[in-house]
């Protein structure tokens, strides 16, 4: 760790270090800090040049950013102010203890909130705006563990009644409750972000920031002085997305960002740096990647002590601690602060002589002094060119005395006994005697007392409630049939991939005139892989500072356009960040009240597999849009090996409630499912998101075999019958994506050859047949009265006849998982294993799922239900050229 203030250089004199300060503060006064700060970097280069090796570092030394001098006047009342905050404080406890009481074990934390109140304080009475029809309102990411203080604080606005706060956590009882953490599926009017798992919320506040600036620079929205503000727990910033993203923060000059730290030194277990300083570390972290760092470290209490300490060394003092020994100052008394912190310099104990050991308990840290906290949050709105993070200190159970303050088991105390209880309430001021108090009783003032006046005047003035959430754009009208229809009509006998025909469809989508500008193509360093290139030229890369440069490809047709206006999110090579522009464009209809669809394509591998948890919070927020797994397939993805070949992604894809996800294997099925999608989300407002998987093996479109919309959309239908519907020996095939070429390849040998009709269904989404199903079993049971319901699968298959055979690029289990509702056995084929660096034919025969190894499938279910005879199925196996001692997927 870097620390600001390396010790005395030897054999230098006081007096002449003092002579050096003197006058630069000559300098401050009579010329100001520009003035100042110029001088700083001509000494820096003088003394490089002159051979003095500077370390480097990015710290400033452990005090307060903003000067005492620079310090506004706090505006709001703050005796008032802190009133209210102990209210809030109170019921914030009250809510997870009396939970706790009711039932043991149910959860909910204290010590966060604790701890961060006043930085939640003076947003709420002074910066937070909501949103309404006039400005479009802050936008803000509350800490989930600190939760029970938002709904504490909504409680007392009288937008959260004592029943609802009465059932925190438990959300089933009557009356209804409230949720954990910020859940928008669960409080859809309420919370826009969960973030309660740590380090989403910092990555995706960053592109939120960043897509406000895209709708204004796209003219889609008038420039504003919104910001959005990010509340993060000290532990929290070692999550790897937590400061991944930060330098594009800094190279957009997101100034309408503020990240506020809540450095109480603690995470769970413990210190989040008892060795180190956490905030040292964050600032040359954050000011190495050029933000605006402003720390906010030492109550008012202090300024006297710096005032009289003219030498700098209670500066000193303060970078020389580690967090491990600042944790045991800030809840020890004033005697052991005396001997152990000023006790290391006689002159640093000359300095707080006058002041009781009483006085010495009470200096407070920066982060629960409200006119710190004010003056950092007033320095960072009025930041200009870069974005801004502030670092407070605070203390982790703040208030919480023996029952937890600063402790290391703080995180997780739920309960206080009566004694507890009693100190909390006196130490808050709460008006509540020693008997009712141990009751824990929810406490509102009444609605003219001027704590709740003075509170909704202030929210008034910042424009209405935060959090709330609503939906606030207009639904689309058109039904786009026109734009869909030529997709309907195959592709003449040329080849092509699934993907080029998806970009087909983005091409005319994007021209559209109702939804053309909406359209918010994403990727990740992948354009090219998927055939999108043309659209740089068409659309434009966005880039805020548009084309600096004459790109090297320019006189080619589809050179690499970056526009100010540019409406491709060309995100590198980022899938978490790619999916946190998805996650901002596909909730702009709330936050925003503008209905952008996002399309973000990328290689499926990387996207349930690597940032499966963005997108689970994508559906919690209720997210619209398009994911697309380019380059789909185990056996399709040709020679890239087990770390690309996608055949997990529809298993993954299982979990998500609301993702609609979907295997196509022609043009026409995706444009069904494109403009049916789009119609749900974005005319219905339903809260679904589409998972579609597109590929880049290159075969003939067939034309859509009459309407088979309905099908496509539930998830099968009969693509091609057997031609003689009178054969002795039947079947019946599945497929999917580009194996179902597979399948329709073996319907033909088994015909030719085998003298098996089979009809082949295309499977477009074994998710959505598996959820028809489990309804539909569900519903009976539930209704056994009634005539029972029976599952799509069930229906479609009621007289089909033969064997049944399915065949997928994905895992066994996605067939097997509606096997239970079709009228017989099913054999299922489909890609389990790591696979082989190989071409589509070798996978293919590797994973036992070409025609050859479908045709033996059918054959054998033939056989095992005494259809044809054994000698069928040796001259079969020995005809198609099958290796039986070959190695198993599964396991090699
Ligand atoms: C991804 C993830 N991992 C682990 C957790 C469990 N967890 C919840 S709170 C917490 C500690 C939080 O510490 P910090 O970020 O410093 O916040 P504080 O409560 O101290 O403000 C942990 C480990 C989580 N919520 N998310
Ligand atoms: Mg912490």
């Amino acid at each position: 760790m870097d620390n600001e203030i390396s010790t005395q250089p030897h054999g230098m004199e006081d007096v002449e270090i003092q002579e050096w300060l003197e006058s630069l503060d000559s300098v401050l006064e009579s010329s100001g800090p520009e003035v100042a700060a110029e001088i700083l970097e001509r000494l820096r280069a003088h003394a490089t040049v002159n051979g003095i090796d500077l370390p480097f570092s990015a710290n400033t030394p452990y005090a307060n950013t903003i000067p005492v001098r620079l310090q506004p006047l706090f505006p709001g009342d703050q005796e008032l102010e802190r009133r209210i905050k102990s209210l809030i404080r109170w019921n914030a406890l009250a809510m997870v203890v009396r939970a706790n009481r009711v039932e043991h074990n149910i959860g909910g934390h204290i010590s966060t909130y604790a701890s961060a109140a006043t930085l939640y304080e003076v947003g709420f009475n002074h910066f937070f705006r909501a949103r309404s029809d006039e400005f479009e309102g802050d936008t803000v990411y509350f800490q989930g563990h600190a939760s029970p203080g938002m709904y504490a604080r909504a409680f007392l606005e009288g937008r959260l009644s004592g029943q609802k706060l009465e059932n925190f956590r438990r959300e089933l009882k009557p009356g209804g409750g409230l949720s954990s953490y910020p859940h928008p599926w669960l409080m859809p009017d309420f919370w826009e972000f969960p973030t309660v798992s740590m380090g989403l919320s910092p990555l995706t506040a960053i592109y939120q920031a960043r897509f406000n600036r895209y709708l204004e620079d796209r003219g889609m929205k008038p420039a504003t002085d919104a910001k959005v503000w990010a509340f993060l727990g000290d532990g929290e910033t070692d999550e790897p997305e937590s400061l991944g993203a930060i330098t594009l923060a800094s190279r957009e000059k997101l100034d309408n960002l503020i990240f506020v730290v809540n450095c109480n030194l603690q995470r769970l277990d413990g210190p989040v740096r008892g060795n180190g300083q956490i905030i040292q570390e964050l600032e040359s972290a954050f000011r190495g990647a050029r933000w605006n760092v402003i720390k906010v470290l030492w109550g008012s209490e202090w300024d006297p002590i710096f005032e009289r300490d003219t030498e700098g060394l209670l500066v000193k003092r303060m970078g020389e601690l580690v967090d491990g020994e600042y944790q045991k100052l800030v809840v020890s008394s004033g005697a052991y602060v005396r001997e152990h912190f000023f006790g290391s310099d006689p002159r640093l104990l000359q300095l707080v002589e006058p002041l009781p050991d009483e006085a010495l308990r009470r200096l407070r840290l920066g982060g629960h002094d409200p006119r710190k906290v004010y003056a950092a949050y007033k320095a960072a709105v009025d930041h200009k060119g870069s974005p801004t993070v502030i670092l407070a200190r605070t203390i982790k159970g703040y208030g919480l005395g023996e029952a937890g303050e600063g402790k290391n088991v703080t995180h997780q105390q739920k309960k206080l006994n009566e004694d507890e209880l009693r100190e909390f309430r006196s130490r808050f001021g709460i008006p509540l005697n020693d008997v009712d108090c141990v009751e824990v009783p929810f406490y509102r003032p009444a609605e003219d007392s001027v704590e709740i006046q003075y509170l909704r005047a202030r929210r008034e003035a910042l424009g209405g409630y935060v959090p709330k959430r609503s939906v606030r754009s207009k639904p689309l009208v058109a039904d786009h049939d026109d734009l869909f229809k030529e997709f309907h009509e195959g592709s003449d006998g040329r080849e092509v991939s699934t993907t080029m025909a998806f970009v087909g469809m983005l091409r005319k989508m994007l021209k559209d005139t109702e939804i053309g500008k909406l359209i918010v193509p994403i990727v990740p360093d992948e354009a090219r892989t998927f055939g999108m290139e043309s659209l740089f030229r068409t659309v434009g890369i966005y880039s805020s500072v548009g084309q600096r440069y004459e790109p090297v490809d320019v006189n080619t047709l589809l050179y690499y356009k970056e526009a100010k206006d540019g409406q491709i999110l060309e995100e590198g090579i980022t899938e978490a960040g790619s999916m946190a522009s998805c996650i901002a464009a596909g909730t702009a209809y709330a936050t925003h009240g503008i209905n952008t669809i996002p399309f973000f394509i990328y290689y499926s591998m990387f996207g349930f597999q690597r940032i499966a948890d963005f997108i689970w919070a994508a559906a919690d927020m209720r997210m619209r849009g398009f994911l697309l797994g380019g380059t789909s397939g185990r056996t399709t993805l040709a020679g890239e090996g087990l770390q690309h070949q996608d055949g997990n992604s529809h298993v993954l894809a299982l979990p998500v409630p609301n993702v609609k996800a979907y295997d196509p294997a022609f043009a026409y099925e995706i444009a069904v499912i494109i403009q049916d999608g789009i119609r749900r989300m974005y005319k219905d407002g339903e809260s679904v998101l589409y998972y579609i998987t597109v590929m880049n093996e290159p075969y003939a479109m067939p034309p859509m075999p009459g309407d088979v919309k309905d099908g496509i959309l539930r998830g099968m239908y009969r693509f091609r019958p057997a031609a003689n519907g009178k054969a002795k020996l039947r079947a019946q095939l599945f497929g999917s994506g580009a194996i179902l070429n597979e399948v329709l390849r073996a319907q033909e040998i088994l015909e030719s050859k085998y003298g098996v009709a089979a009809d082949v269904w295309s499977v477009t989404s074994y998710k959505e047949l598996y959820n028809d199903g489990i309804e539909s079993e569900r519903w009976n049971r539930l209704h056994p009265g009634e005539k029972a319901r029976a599952p799509y699968v069930t229906i479609c298959l009621a007289d089909a006849p033969g064997v049944l055979v399915a065949a997928s690029d994905y895992l066994k289990t996605l067939p097997n998982m509606i096997s239970k509702w079709m009228p017989r056995r099913l054999a299922s084929l489909g890609t389990d294993g790591f696979g082989r660096s190989e071409g589509r034919a070798s996978l293919r025969e590797f994973f036992e799922v070409d025609s050859r190894f479908i045709t033996l499938a059918t054959l054998h279910e033939l056989f095992v239900d005494g259809k044809v005879e054994r000698s069928v199925l040796d001259k079969a196996i020995k005809d198609l050229g099958i290796n039986t001692d070959k190695p198993n997927p599964v396991t090699s």
